[in-house]
């Protein structure tokens, strides 16, 4: 296309580009979603119990951290809906959470669906009892049952995408 022509050109809304505060969840889904903070407000909420930041590659104390209020990630992923092509692929499906920054975390379906991690591994929109800014790291994607909680504990998750991993 002639390039002059394409500048004038009004900007094509691209349905993968990433909405600030918006989380998607993508890939192996039957569902794919994008949800906003209030979005994420609609499914049943669940509270953490305060905690330590610590890094794990300095293992540094960053700060204590007030009750989170959030989604359960299981919820969401249910919500979405597994898309499994053949049987028993969810006991392959790892789940990448992506950061705003491109930092990124993965879970397995084993520890988020058959373990107690699972049950701590939530998307936060509130702490202490105040809502959360996207300044403040919202949405926040936090697992409460991690032995040191810095490099699971998200700033401003952008993307949940659903894996099935090849053997
Ligand atoms: N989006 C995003 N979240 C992130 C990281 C990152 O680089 N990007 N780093 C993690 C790590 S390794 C640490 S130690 C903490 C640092 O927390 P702070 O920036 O809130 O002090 O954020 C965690 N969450
Ligand atoms: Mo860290």
């Amino acid at each position: 296309m002639d390039l002059a022509l394409a500048t004038a050109l009004p900007a094509i809304p691209d349905d993968n580009a990433p909405v600030p505060g918006t989380l998607q969840i993508t890939g192996s889904v039957l569902r794919p979603m994008a949800l906003s903070l209030d979005a994420l407000r609609a499914y049943p909420a669940t509270t953490s119990t305060p905690f330590d930041l610590r890094c794990y590659t300095t293992q540094r104390f960053i700060r204590a951290v007030e009750p989170y209020r959030g989604v359960l990630l299981t919820d969401l992923l249910n919500a979405a809906g597994l898309r499994c092509e053949a049987h028993g692929d969810f006991k392959r499906m790892v789940f990448l959470a992506i950061g705003h920054d491109g930092y990124a975390v993965p879970f397995t379906w084993h520890e988020l669906f058959n373990t107690p991690v699972g049950l701590q591994a939530m998307v936060a929109y509130e702490c202490g009892g105040a809502p959360l800014a996207e300044a403040d790291g919202a949405p926040l994607l936090f697992s409460g049952a991690d032995l040191v909680p810095a490099p699971r504990h998200l700033k401003r998750l952008a993307r949940i995408d659903a894996r099935v991993l090849a053997p």
